[in-house]
């Protein structure tokens, strides 16, 4: 088989989200700055990799939430109530669910919702089994487009669970968007565990984006692999730099990936040119002051019914509740 026959073979079938994987991808790199949304990093060698990344040591955001949410999942099971359903946005490997899982009292349901769908199945299938009278139902899919949730009975309460402070990963127009769209999916009488993490010295977030292993690395770049092989495009991933910096006026840490020299990649007709030192802009992370973030959820419709930070105060838990 030729190459060019290989590809094609890789780029089919033509679902509606390849295409538009497609049309963002071109009308990313045709923008000023060129720029690609973070929700296309995780394809399933994506997903294993923020999966190396929560181990690392650089990496603190899982291992400190991981401690307020063991040290408060008592308090979240009594907000909770008996026969609670867990809504997870962006569920990923479902590691924290499982101590809201382990405190709730009689959970009757969890609905992961996630975009890598093999990975989230992968997940789901292992807690299945761990937790049998939970009735499990994976959706895969965008969770910042309408999504149907499953029937989720009417006996005990609805809860959102979004930690890891992937809502940092939207802009805070996006936040609030979603923050509100949440609510009213949900519906009345919800509440929302929400983990975000908070601003911190520049050293340590820097540290956290750009780790002595090369693994975020290996995060970022993944990103033109997925984009050489699911649209057949020509990036040479040895003339791109992974850069992580943080922009302190923004509470924001940057990921970037720089170009080594000029060049141009083609993607089906069209060329992007790219200048020595040009960056393609990955991805936000925002880290908010629990003020900032708990304004932004007011807006959205929710009230805060409690908030925990770990000692060195780095991350934060809320629970909110919907007005
Ligand atoms: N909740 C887990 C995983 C966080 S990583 C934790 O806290 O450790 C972010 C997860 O969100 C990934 O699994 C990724 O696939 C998913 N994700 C990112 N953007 C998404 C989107 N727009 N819609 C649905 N899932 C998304
Ligand atoms: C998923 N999200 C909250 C991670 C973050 O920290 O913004 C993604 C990530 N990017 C690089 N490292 C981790």
């Amino acid at each position: 088989m030729r190459a060019s026959t290989l590809v094609r073979a890789e780029q089919s079938p033509q679902t509606p989200e390849r295409a538009a994987f497609r049309a963002d991808v071109i009308e990313g790199l045709s923008a000023s700055p060129k720029q690609l949304a973070p929700k296309y990093f995780y394809d399933e060698a994506g997903s294993r990799l923020f999966d190396l990344i929560c181990r690392l040591p650089e990496y603190y955001p899982t291992r400190t939430e991981l401690g307020v949410l063991k040290a408060h999942a008592g308090d979240i099971a009594a907000l909770a109530g008996p026969g609670a359903s867990l809504v997870e946005f962006g569920s990923g490997s479902s590691v924290k669910v499982r101590l809201l899982l382990d405190a709730l009292e009689r959970p009757a349901a969890y609905v992961p919702i996630d975009i890598s769908g093999p990975h989230m199945r992968a997940a789901v299938a292992a807690l299945a089994r761990d937790y049998p009278t939970v009735a499990m139902t994976p959706v895969e899919g965008d969770f910042t487009r309408p999504l149907e949730l499953p029937h989720l009975g009417e006996g005990g309460r609805r809860i959102g669970f979004f930690p890891g402070s992937t809502i940092g990963n939207f802009t805070p127009a996006e936040a609030e968007a979603f923050l509100t769209h949440a609510r009213q999916s949900l519906g009345a009488g919800a509440a929302l565990v929400l983990g975000f993490d908070l601003p911190k010295e520049r050293a340590v977030l820097e540290a956290a984006y750009d780790d002595h292993q090369g693994v975020t690395a290996a995060f970022n770049l993944n990103l033109l692999t997925r984009i050489n092989r699911e649209l057949g495009a020509d990036f040479d991933l040895a003339a791109f730099h992974h850069r992580a910096l943080y922009n302190e006026a923004e509470s924001r840490i940057e990921m970037h990936l720089e170009s080594r020299a000029a060049q141009t990649v083609r993607l089906d007709g069209a060329r992007f040119t790219f200048a020595p030192g040009e960056t393609i802009h990955t991805e936000n992370s925002y880290k908010y002051a629990v003020a900032r973030l708990m304004g932004m959820a007011q807006a959205a419709g929710w009230r805060q019914a409690a908030l925990w930070t770990d000692p060195r105060g780095w991350f934060a838990v809320a629970v909110l509740e919907a007005v």
